[in-house]
């Protein structure tokens, strides 16, 4: 059995409800189950500015299946829930996404997978949810915690629990 961190986002469509389902459909997934899910968050976009917010959640599930068998089962909820990666742009709008952040402490790098996250330490969208879940955790090539790396964090994109976003 290992233990595996996702990080889910989606800001087009009813985001909301997607985030939702996609956490339910990852439970249905054979041979893993989520132990503990962090708050919800509404997050300032990272890398391409002009598009929606985000809505952000951090996803604690243990499975059996390999880091490789189960991004293939998280790429198929992705298009369940009606993504289609030939229309988008690269950090731009997406219904629902589903990102493997860290799988044990394994280090993977192929053309299909990297793991820990390539982006993850650059991103306040995924380390404060993960911190929730996660503070003391060692990120098995930067050899820092999760929290380290949040202090780290240069420039910050804004990042409220969901609902305590000021609308102007
Ligand atoms: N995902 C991206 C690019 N930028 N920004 C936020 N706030 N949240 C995301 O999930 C996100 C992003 C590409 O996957
Ligand atoms: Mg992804
Ligand atoms: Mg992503």
């Amino acid at each position: 059995m290992s233990i595996a961190y996702l990080c889910l986002g989606s800001n087009s469509g009813d985001s909301f409800k997607l985030i939702e389902q996609a956490v339910s459909f990852l439970n249905m997934i054979e041979n893993t189950s989520i132990i503990r899910t962090s708050a919800l968050y509404e997050t300032e976009p990272w890398g391409i500015k002009d598009q929606r917010w985000f809505l952000n959640i951090a996803v604690e599930v243990k499975t059996k299946l390999s880091p490789q068998d189960l991004l293939v089962k998280c790429q198929n909820i992705e298009k369940t829930l009606g993504r289609n990666r030939d229309k988008e742009r690269h950090w731009g709008e997406r219904p629902i996404d589903i990102d493997i952040i860290f799988y044990d402490d394994e280090t993977i790098n192929s053309d299909f997978l990297t793991v820990p996250h390539k982006y993850m330490h650059l991103r306040a969208f995924v380390l404060v949810p993960l911190l929730e879940l996660v503070p003391d955790f060692v990120h098995p090539v930067l050899k820092k915690t999760v929290s380290q790396l949040y202090d780290e964090l240069e420039e910050v994109e804004d990042v409220y629990l969901y609902g305590t976003r000021k609308h102007d």
